[in-house]
């Protein structure tokens, strides 16, 4: 049975909800592992006002008995502390749809006679539920030693050149930086883009990047079009509000390149194990994890509510009109790292799942050790001709 999860609930309505479906009996659990990440979501330099009304914490309503996960779903609920400022109070006509939110598109789809609607649930505020959901994920794998993490690449036109800094010290130090950069000069950059984008009552957006280390060979499949590892991780990336393009690995440089510099030349190190000389397939090959590090670079836009009004059209009066502000943040791109980490962590979960199988963690635990490795022992070739289709 596939990992799924749902959200519900809207940026101003009572609370947030959450069902994680698929999880195995035996995982120690706690609030606090989900409220951690919910912390991380909450902080980034760039926020909205929104970020200092909501402590956001998580309340575990089922599937969690004595501390352990039962394999049964696992329903979350996270409060909005904004919603009494808006509990039963008349809200003026929301009417000028913002050019790249949901404002338009929602109301054509659903016949809203109001715009709002549309913000409500569109709203990056429903990412709450997914960090909540990713975070049982992303502890999931940790018991399995896969980590999942990520960084900021880029903001406006500031670029970040990592040098031959490992994931490992990347996510570390972007922890310690309140744009999620990892190198201190390239953040103070980022930090002064952002702050220029305040001032110009703007937005900006940037690139972020999701890494997973520690991940066993075999995950995904070849076999079938939505088996495919890369299609399911850049599905889940992509469908973060504000993401508009993703790539695996160096694709886009790829595309330039003649296929001799594009792909990872094996060797053997060890009398053992296959290892490679670079990663530019990003740790997928034929849709399959093959044990390097799975690297996915995303494109946030800028987010489309901006103090400076844009053109837009008053839908109640018929007329051209200038956009109106709803509040919102300038550059949630240091936001949005716990965020896609959580979906990449959700679907290596559900992938982990597929190859072990998910009744319990007891079972799951022997069968990883078990998982075949890109070794000569693992590969015994038979090496005599063969006569496929006889
Ligand atoms: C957000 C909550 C929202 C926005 C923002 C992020 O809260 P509110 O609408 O009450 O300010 O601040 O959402 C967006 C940027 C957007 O375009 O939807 C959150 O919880 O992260």
């Amino acid at each position: 049975m596939p990992l799924r999860f749902l959200t519900a609930g809207e940026s101003h309505g009572p609370s947030l909800t959450a069902i994680l479906d698929g999880i195995p009996a035996g995982l120690p659990l706690t609030a606090d592992i989900i409220n951690k990440e919910l912390a991380r979501r909450q902080q980034g330099y760039g926020s909205g006002g929104r970020m200092k009304i909501e402590k956001d914490t998580v309340q575990i309503l089922g599937g969690v008995m004595g501390g352990e996960t039962t394999g049964a779903p696992i329903a979350l609920l996270v409060p909005n502390d904004d919603h009494v400022k808006w509990k039963g109070k008349a809200i003026e006509p929301m009417t000028a749809p913002r050019p790249g939110h949901a404002d338009l598109t929602g109301a054509v789809k659903y016949g809203y006679k109001d715009l709002r609607p549309a913000l409500e649930r569109a709203s990056a505020r429903e990412t709450a539920m997914r960090v909540a959901a990713g975070a049982m994920c992303r502890h999931f794998l940790a018991q399995f030693g896969i980590v999942v993490g990520g960084y900021v690449s880029s903001i406006g036109e500031v670029q970040t050149d990592f040098g031959d800094m490992p994931y490992a010290e990347r996510f570390t130090r972007a922890e310690e930086s309140d744009v999620r950069c990892p190198v201190e000069t390239t953040a103070n950059q980022m930090r002064v883009e952002i702050e220029k984008t305040i001032h110009g009552k703007n937005t900006l957006g940037g690139v972020i990047e999701i890494v997973a280390l520690n991940v066993p060979v075999g995950l995904g499949s070849f076999v079938q079009w939505d088996r495919r590892l890369e299609a399911k991780l850049t599905h889940a990336v992509m469908s973060v509000q504000a993401i508009k393009g993703v790539e695996v690995g160096d694709a886009f440089e790829n595309a330039r390149l003649p296929g001799t510099e594009a792909h990872d030349a094996m060797q053997l190190v060890t009398r053992n194990s296959v290892t490679r000389t670079s990663n530019r397939a990003g740790g997928i090959e034929g849709g399959i994890s093959n044990g390097q590090p799975i690297v996915i670079r995303a494109a946030m836009k800028p987010i489309a509510t901006t103090l400076t009004p844009q053109q837009t059209v008053d839908l109640a009066s018929g007329e051209n009109a200038p956009t109106k502000y709803e509040r919102s943040d300038f550059c949630p791109v240091p936001r949005a790292v716990p965020i896609l980490e959580s979906m990449v962590a959700f679907v290596l979960a559900d992938a982990l799942l597929e190859k072990l199988g998910g009744d319990s963690m007891s079972e799951m635990k022997p069968r990883f050790e078990t998982l075949r490795k890109a070794t000569l022992e693992d590969l015994p070739m038979d090496n005599f001709p063969h006569v496929f289709w006889e």
